[in-house]
């Protein structure tokens, strides 16, 4: 049935020990997809939208987010995972996993997912394949990746990375099935980058059960990425055009729901710039003979939050939701439609919670969770870039890196050089939010909002990052820039954001163009007020002002922060990163 050695191999030897009622080797076809979800609606999983083809389906509450806790980096040694991430000796992990994994399809369809991370035929792209024993992950899979006959021809005698994942609810003979299986006691998110393998057990949401996603994207894809002298990062991907026409693309990290997919998609507000969109979680860039840096999209759809998402604040994410897209954990309107927190500002006055429970605005609790999300096909976005598909990719003018952050960093400044913006990146904190299980609005590090993603260690990381500027000159380099749309006065947010970022994107655009003379900091480059585009904005006076500050009382405190900070990274802290420290203390003294 399968004509690929290696894959049917792997698919006997996870039969045997997870023992599938059947086997199913995904095609991928519309016809496909569209009996899942007839199997989805029977097992009360999905219940079909008045949005054509399109679900709600809602999780339980214990499987809502990534769960940090229980996801694991086992290389061989330790020290290869490093100090930010979860290990365990491979040998120890798989003692705990083959008893899990016996016998925990039963009664479940086993599915086969041939998928391709990039363009088929791109020489920056990758195959995977992914069990899983979940119908839902597999109508996400047909959206979020390139996947099904096409790519299992492409990848014949190719290379796959395997990817196992179960749900962990096993069903006994004749027993019904829930709406939503997954584990109630194990949760397991595991890499194994010297085998290439994820195995994951006991959730069917997001970032843990997508497996193309974090996982191999980014976790297994940074192992390879440093291998093979590229970059795997935690990036949306834009192209801006200004009212010349002129164009320019971007990659952009900000950590978990801070702002990537807003920013990939945004409706300038300043007339005749444009921005158009590659991708809005994930970009694999490789330097090229020409010295310059190449991004391309490995996903092919979008898995975004929706709380928050309007036709205000992000309007053509608005519209790429309106057909083909699964909602998971939003509210379910009397006809059918969906909602959350912040679609509209009045609610509607009836709704099923994503919990099925009916609610009013009066019921004291949200109707949405905060991590809800929709799953849509990257094609449907009405600003797609025309070369998302590019297989030699876009060309990266600028990076930007940023995090929310209620005080210290400005809106936005510049590095002074390519080591510089490593450290800018490797600098990185950020509020915690819903897209991780746990605390919220809790100041954490996340250097390139790679934390929970970095497969390896992350002070070879940062190292890695400064060896592939090494490939670039002073003319071919992106620029780095930090960003921060969080910075708040008595509780308000100094900037007002969204599509009102184009103005910081325009100064951005005219720098790399040496348009523009930044002011030299003791942080960076920062614009000169004047030269951010203030145009058509009602905005207090001296606001713009205090959102640029740069206050020498936080500064030293964040490089106090910095300074306590680095040395987890031991020996293996690059001496470039400890220099620019040492600079930015120095400029505070
Ligand atoms: P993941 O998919 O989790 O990786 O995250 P993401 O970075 O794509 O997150 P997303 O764009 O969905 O972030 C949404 C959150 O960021 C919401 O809380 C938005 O209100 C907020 N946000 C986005 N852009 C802005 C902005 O310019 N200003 C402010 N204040 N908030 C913003
Ligand atoms: C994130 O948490 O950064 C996401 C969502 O993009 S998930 O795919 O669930 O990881
Ligand atoms: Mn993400």
């Amino acid at each position: 049935m399968i004509d690929h050695p290696t894959l049917k191999a792997w698919v006997d030897e996870v039969v045997a020990l997870c023992r599938p009622e059947s086997v199913h080797l995904c095609d991928g076809s519309k016809a496909e997809f569209e009996s899942l979800a007839q199997a989805l609606i029977d097992s009360k999983t999905f219940v079909r939208l008045k949005r054509p083809g399109s679900f709600w389906s809602h999780s339980t509450p214990d499987d809502v987010a990534r769960v940090e806790e229980a996801t694991f980096i086992c290389s061989l040694k330790e020290e290869d995972a490093g100090p930010t991430n979860h290990w365990k000796d491979p040998q120890e992990m798989k003692k705990i996993l083959t008893p899990l994994l016996k016998g925990c399809m039963q009664g479940r369809v086993l599915y086969v997912i041939p998928f391709c991370l990039g363009p088929l035929h791109s020489p920056f792209s990758r195959f995977g394949v992914q069990i899983t024993d979940s119908a839902y992950v597999v109508c996400n899979m047909h959206i979020m990746t390139r996947m099904g006959a096409n790519v299992l021809e492409a990848m014949k005698g190719k290379y796959f990375v395997p990817c196992l994942h179960s749900v962990g609810a096993p069903l006994k003979p004749g027993e019904t099935d829930v709406s939503w299986p997954c584990s109630k006691k194990d949760k397991y998110i595991v890499h194994f980058p010297e085998e290439k393998r994820v195995i994951s057990f006991g959730s069917g949401y997001g970032g843990n059960a997508l497996l193309g996603k974090k996982s191999f994207a980014l976790r297994i894809g940074s192992v390879l990425g440093r291998k093979e002298g590229w970059l795997a990062e935690h990036m949306l991907i834009m192209g801006v055009t200004n009212p010349e026409g002129k164009k320019k693309y971007f990659a952009a990290a900000f950590p978990s729901a801070c702002g990537k997919t807003n920013l990939a998609m945004l409706k300038s507000a300043l007339p005749g710039w444009k921005v158009e969109c590659v991708g809005d979680d994930i970009a694999w860039m490789h330097f090229r003979q020409d010295g310059r840096l190449y991004a391309v999209n490995p996903e092919f759809g979008f898995f975004g939050v929706a709380p928050g998402t309007s036709y205000a604040s992000n309007g053509y994410a608005m519209d790429t939701i309106k057909k083909d897209t699964i909602f998971t954990n939003v509210a379910l309107t009397p006809e059918g439609d969906v909602w959350w927190e912040g679609m509209t500002e009045v609610p509607p006055p009836k709704l099923t919670d994503w919990q099925g429970q009916s609610w009013t605005p009066d019921s004291g609790r949200v109707a949405a969770h905060p991590n809800a999300r929709f799953t849509a096909p990257a094609s449907q976005c009405p600003v797609i870039d025309p070369a998302w598909q590019d297989p030699t990719g876009v060309p990266i003018s600028g990076i930007i890196f940023g995090g929310r952050r209620a005080d210290t960093i400005p809106l936005v400044y510049e590095s002074r050089d390519w080591n510089h913006g490593v450290f800018l990146g490797a600098s990185i904190s950020s509020e915690t939010t819903a897209a991780a299980k746990g605390v919220l609005g809790k100041l954490r590090h996340d250097p390139f909002a790679m934390l929970p993603f970095c497969g390896y260690h992350m002070g070879d990381y940062f190292a890695h990052w400064i060896q592939e500027g090494k490939k670039g000159t002073a003319k071919t380099l992106p620029h780095i820039f930090s960003v921060n749309w969080f910075r708040k006065k008595d509780g308000k947010f100094l900037w007002p954001g969204f599509g009102d970022n184009i103005r910081v994107i325009k100064w951005m655009f005219e720098r790399i163009d040496g348009a523009k003379e930044g002011v030299s900091s003791p942080i960076g480059i920062l614009p000169q007020p004047e030269d951010i585009d203030l145009s058509g904005l009602k905005i207090e006076k001296g606001q713009l002002a205090e959102a640029l500050k740069v206050n020498p009382v936080e500064w030293k405190q964040e490089a106090k922060t910095l300074e306590d900070y680095f040395p987890l990274f031991g020996n293996k802290l690059p001496p470039e990163i400890k220099e620019q420290l040492a600079i930015l203390k120095k400029n505070f003294i």
